[in-house]
């Protein structure tokens, strides 16, 4: 019995030869960002793949099978998909929504299983979920964490969203032993932000060294992937002091409204776009490609 994997000809053949292939997930298509800025995203960010010498496969659940590499018209298709009608995947219901033939996209925790089933192991998305604020009454912890600590892909991200307690997802992932690398920087960014204020535990410069860590982990035989923290490039972001009361706002509102679970997320992202008018989502767009970058060359890396 193997994974229902589906390959399109251009990913099968790449991982055939060796070649570099940066995962991409489909969560923030359908949960992140509305359409149509959601389908140009993805276009946009496998492009930039393929114009750094990798090549990508966004990966999603349809029919059955876990689609590695999409078509155009499947792209559009799911960004086109309203999000109460596309399961939001994580490692508990991957299975299920397989099994029962539904269609789902597949958040940082899901992508990382699919990759990793793949064969692929680089990842680059926005930002990673994590400890929401009011997580010792709530408990609401993204299990991407958790799936950060036990399957072996690294994972380029801007930080965690902070829209989340991020002080507490740094202490649960170094609990957890997952590597958190900066990039290029001493303090770990924030994903609208460059600046967190929080000292990261590890910084890299380049794509080289973050490669040869993955590969050490790898002979250490110790579980887990990496993350790297890339922060927005300086002409996209919004600063802390600007963005945080936006947060604030977005964040009582939620709590007033009473969302819960896996709508959060989505909707705060939603909140603090219309807050900022469309700012919020720039800069979303811009720190994604930005990471498809780094991953592109880290996977060229991996493959020397
Ligand atoms: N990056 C973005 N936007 C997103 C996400 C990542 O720029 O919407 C998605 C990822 O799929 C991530 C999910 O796994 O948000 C986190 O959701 P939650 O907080 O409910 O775990």
């Amino acid at each position: 019995m193997t994974a229902p994997l589906t390959f399109s000809p251009e990913v099968s053949d790449a991982l055939a030869a060796g070649r570099p292939v940066v995962a991409l997930e489909s969560t923030i298509i359908t949960h992140g960002m509305p359409y149509p800025q959601n389908l140009e995203m993805a276009r946009q960010v496998e492009q930039v793949i393929r114009d750094n010498g990798a090549v990508p496969a966004t990966i999603a659940v349809m029919g059955g099978q876990i689609h590695v590499g999409l078509t155009d018209d499947a792209l559009e298709a799911l960004a086109q998909t309203p999000s109460d009608q596309a399961m939001k995947l994580s490692r508990a219901d991957l299975a299920v929504c397989l099994a029962n033939g539904r269609t789902g996209a597949t958040t940082v925790a899901a992508t990382m299983i699919c990759a990793h089933l793949a064969g692929i192991r680089v990842f680059a998305t926005g930002g990673i979920g994590g400890v929401h604020r009011g997580a010792e009454t709530s408990f609401d912890i993204s299990a991407d964490l958790q799936e950060l600590a036990q399957t072996p892909v690294t994972v380029v991200a801007a930080g965690a969203k902070a829209i989340l307690d991020l002080p507490k997802t740094w202490e649960v992932l170094e609990t957890l032993g997952v590597p958190v690398i900066a990039y290029g920087q001493d303090e770990l960014p924030a994903f609208w932000s460059r600046s967190s204020g929080i000292k990261a535990p590890l910084r890299m410069d380049s794509a080289a060294e973050i490669a040869a860590a993955a590969d050490m982990r790898a002979r250490l035989g110790l579980k887990g992937g990496q993350l790297v923290a890339n922060p927005i490039p300086p002409d996209a972001e919004i600063a802390r002091d600007a963005i945080m009361p936006v947060i604030e706002q977005a964040l009582s509102e939620a709590e007033a409204q009473g969302i819960a679970a896996k709508e959060v997320t989505p909707f705060l992202l939603q909140r603090i776009f219309e807050l900022t008018e469309g700012r919020s989502l720039a800069s979303n767009i811009a720190l994604v490609l930005n990471n498809a970058r780094l991953a592109a060359q880290i996977a060229i890396a991996m493959t020397r």
